[in-house]
């Protein structure tokens, strides 16, 4: 029940690990006024969202197992901290997207304390509980490792119980059963605090596809149905964005009852072709799957990435190859679509599994007692001998960051770059698999663009009919030049023309 089709949607998002981005309390952790204090930052970036990963209380240092979700976790600051982010956002044009995970919540969070009491508890229900002979029966006490979760058995005893209970990505996370009508009726109420009495512009929704577990994952849209009811009644404008990591076949259905998915099959596509220096029929791939999720709402809103806080980041998968990082970022900001930038990829920051590692503070400056720099984990890859800072970064025209912010500039100056919905996108063929082509069509101004994805210089003849693109409105290397429609392409080099 998507409606509203004139609401604005953000063109360029960012996301931000919120204990590694900016702390303003000297502790080290990244907090709510750090983020503040980088709004005008964000807004001079050219960024119109930014997605917060988890700020409710929690054991956990990622924040993923909440305690209570009405409140803030104090390493992060407190909800008047959260009021004020928000009403300084808006003052930038910027909207906040709050990460709400309702599969699953800390074994802390007092619904399970309760759970795990006794059988007849009236909190049992909120959770999946079985005994191992039932689990048994049913089979399901093993699960294939996923994309998302390695957890192989999914079962965990509670001391001194008959029964065991369901936490698919782990014992400390235990999993909600949305056949409880009461829980039901505790979602709808975080629900409207944070979209009415906080004011929040939307969610991005953790592990959307596993609320209902295998056996009964039929229940799945269902659950979204009556989530997207619920919002749409109370706050029509919010938007919706959903983690559903899984091939976009598997995707497409979840677009009924949510504005956006993240699209992790063109993450790894991206990721492929970077590496390997060779296109793989990305433009007619990513066609298809925008049929797929037509199919069920011709509004989808496609959310692209390069990585986010579950992948290694892009500057280590290309091992730190500053032409492949400038690539990548001129891939994902001229394709359609929404993008969500993982903050300090517009820096080249590095890093790669464990998760804390691809989590690592952000660099503003050199100094090194920088009060902004967060520093609750010692970097192992995004080292000042590695990466050079921002204020470094912002001084130099040739750096990582200055490309991201001229090319998020010219997303949207360029109509046809900005097309959020409906995605404006055909294929190019210029017969050779390493170069990347494809056409951006718009009533008033169409826009061509052209990437070297290989390590070697190449002389790119226009067909016939695409000869009248003759204005570079961007090119990542001075020395692209123009003879006869012939265009002459350092190694990965991106040019955009009209
Ligand atoms: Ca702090
Ligand atoms: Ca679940």
């Amino acid at each position: 029940m998507i409606t509203d089709k004139t609401k604005f949607i953000p063109r360029v998002c960012y996301e931000i690990f919120v204990r590694s981005f900016c702390d303003s309390n000297g502790d080290g952790i990244g907090d709510l006024n750090g983020i503040i204090s980088k709004l005008d930052y964000l807004r001079d970036l050219g960024i119109e969202a930014i997605w917060l990963t988890p700020v409710h209380p929690s054991p956990s240092y990622h924040k993923y197992d909440v305690v209570d979700f009405y409140e803030i976790d104090p390493e992060y600051g407190t909800l008047n901290d959260f009021r004020n982010l928000l009403s300084q956002a808006h003052e930038r044009g910027i909207a906040v997207y709050l990460d709400l995970i309702v599969n699953h919540i800390s074994t802390l969070h007092p619904w399970f304390i309760e759970a795990s009491k006794s059988p007849d508890n009236p909190y049992r229900k909120f959770f999946w509980w079985m005994t191992p002979e039932k689990i048994e029966e049913l089979g399901i006490g093993k699960r294939e490792t996923s994309a998302d979760s390695d957890e192989v058995y999914p079962w965990h005893d509670n001391p001194g119980d008959e029964e065991q209970f369901y936490g698919m990505f782990w014992k400390g996370m235990p999993d909600l059963n949305y056949d409880s009508e009461e829980l039901r009726f505790e979602l709808s109420k975080i629900i409207y605090f944070w979209l009415i009495d906080i004011g929040v512009d939307g969610f991005r929704l953790d592990a959307a596809r596993h609320i209902y577990p295998p056996w009964v994952e039929y229940n799945n849209q269902n659950f979204w149905w009556y989530f997207d009811y619920f919002v749409r009644n109370i706050k029509p404008e919010a938007y919706t964005v959903g983690e559903i990591w899984a091939p976009a076949a598997e995707v497409a259905p979840y677009f009924k009852n949510l504005n956006g998915a993240f699209h992790f099959d063109l993450s790894f596509a991206l990721q492929r072709i970077l590496i390997k220096e060779k296109d793989e029929n990305l433009i007619a791939k990513l066609l298809e799957s925008y049929l797929l999720f037509a199919k069920y709402n011709p509004l989808f809103v496609d959310a692209t990435i390069l990585t986010n806080h579950d992948q290694d980041r892009i500057g280590s998968v290309v091992a730190n190859n500053t032409g492949k990082i400038k690539l990548a970022a001129s891939v994902l900001l001229t394709l359609p679509g929404q993008p969500y930038i993982y903050y300090g990829e517009e820096l080249g920051m590095l890093g790669t599994k464990p998760d804390p590692y691809i989590r690592e503070p952000f660099l503003w400056t050199e100094k090194a007692d920088d009060p902004d720099r967060t520093a609750w984990i010692q970097s192992e890859f995004s080292t000042l001998k590695n990466i050079q800072p921002l204020a470094q970064q912002e001084a130099d025209p040739q750096s990582v960051f200055n490309h991201y912010k001229t090319l998020i500039a010219l997303r949207k100056s360029e109509p046809a770059l900005g097309q959020t919905i409906a995605p404006n996108l055909l294929n190019v063929h210029l017969l050779d698999d390493e170069l990347l082509a494809y056409l951006r069509p718009n009533v008033d101004k169409s826009v061509l663009i052209i990437h070297n994805l290989s390590g070697n210089a190449k002389t790119v003849q226009l067909p016939e009919e695409k000869k009248n693109f003759k204005t570079v409105l961007f090119a990542s290397d001075k020395i692209v030049s123009e003879v006869n429609s012939s265009w002459n392409l350092p190694p990965f080099a991106s040019l955009v023309l009209c």
